[in-house]
């Protein structure tokens, strides 16, 4: 993994209607991260906060079942910006939200480094859905259907160029909440996925090796981890808690898995909601689990 790390943190909480996620970057900042990695002898550049216009501004409006669209397609434009540069300055990209809307910019500032990027969505959701599809008109419920050019145009167009990831590139680990029309596209693009119930089944060994050896064709993996894959037990702050969730060890042992794997070329942690946590416990996982991913043993 690159020796230097780029903090960029994302103050994002158009993409859905509950506040305090946009504190998130500052709830992991203050459960320790730079001085995480420091630790383990990175060197960590904090960039600070992307600015984010505030949900009461007026000029932040609906589109349809799209809501805060122009808000997000402003933050997703600066945030593509930032990552490329940083990935252009040889620097691993760590990205910090802020709801998962953000996912839309990152994708969008990574992907154009890369052939054939690979992306593991750690999620209790699929984020596949449109405007049609989608029950709420949130637009973090739908980054992974823009990713791979599914969704209003001026989301998938994003930096000018669709789809940012093929479908055959993405493994989404932990899903227990699926929409009708999530499933349908899991289906009709052949999109891998591993529920809870593989997970399960399978064990979390398993379904890391798996998901290492089915994305080894790619060249470069980005890890977008949303909080609420693991169980809202371990991880309470999240705005979309679903019971049933990967357990704070079973995460751990994900991360280090990929860590001696060595694939991941960019992260994202995201959905830190500190209003609705206690004491700060999803932001102190959420730095754990990076410990894990950047390579910190037990022994
Ligand atoms: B998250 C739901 N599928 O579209 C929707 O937290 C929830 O980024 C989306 O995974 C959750 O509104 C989005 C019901
Ligand atoms: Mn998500
Ligand atoms: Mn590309
Ligand atoms: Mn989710």
């Amino acid at each position: 993994m690159l020796k230097d790390i780029t903090v960029i943190g994302v103050p994002m909480d158009l993409g859905q209607m509950r506040r305090g996620v946009d504190m998130g970057p500052s709830a992991i900042r203050y459960a320790g991260i730079v001085e995480r990695l420091e630790n383990l002898d990175y060197r960590v550049e904090d960039f600070g906060d992307i600015e984010i216009a505030r949900p009461e501004k007026q000029s932040i409006e609906n589109e349809g079942n799209l809501k805060n669209l122009n808000g997000v397609i402003d933050a997703s434009e600066k945030l593509s910006e930032t990552v490329s540069d940083v990935i252009t300055n040889k620097k691993f990209p760590l990205v910090l939200g802020g709801d998962h809307s953000i996912a839309i910019g990152t994708l969008a500032g990574v992907s154009k480094h890369y052939e054939n990027l690979g992306v593991i969505w750690y999620d209790a959701h699929g984020d596949l859905n449109t405007a049609d599809t989608s029950p709420s008109g949130n637009i973090h419920g739908m980054p992974l259907a823009v990713s791979i050019g599914i969704g209003h145009e001026k989301l998938t167009r994003i930096s000018d160029y669709t789809p940012k990831i093929k479908p055959e590139n993405i493994v989404i680990i932990g899903a227990r909440s699926l929409d009708e029309g999530e499933r349908e596209l899991i289906k009709e693009k052949g999109i891998k996925v591993y529920t809870m119930h593989e997970v399960d089944r399978l064990g979390m060994t398993k379904v890391m090796e798996e998901t290492i050896e089915y994305l080894s064709h790619t060249d470069g993996v980005h890890l977008s981890l949303d909080l609420d894959g693991l169980d809202p037990h371990d991880a309470p702050g999240v705005g979309t808690p679903v019971l049933g969730g990967i357990s704070y060890r079973e995460s751990h042992l994900a991360m280090e898995m990929l860590a001696e794997a060595e694939i991941i070329t960019s992260a994202e942690f995201v959905e830190v909601n500190p209003i609705l946590d206690e004491k700060n416990k999803t932001a102190t996982v959420a730095v754990a689990l990076m410990g894990s991913l950047f390579g910190e043993k037990l022994l």
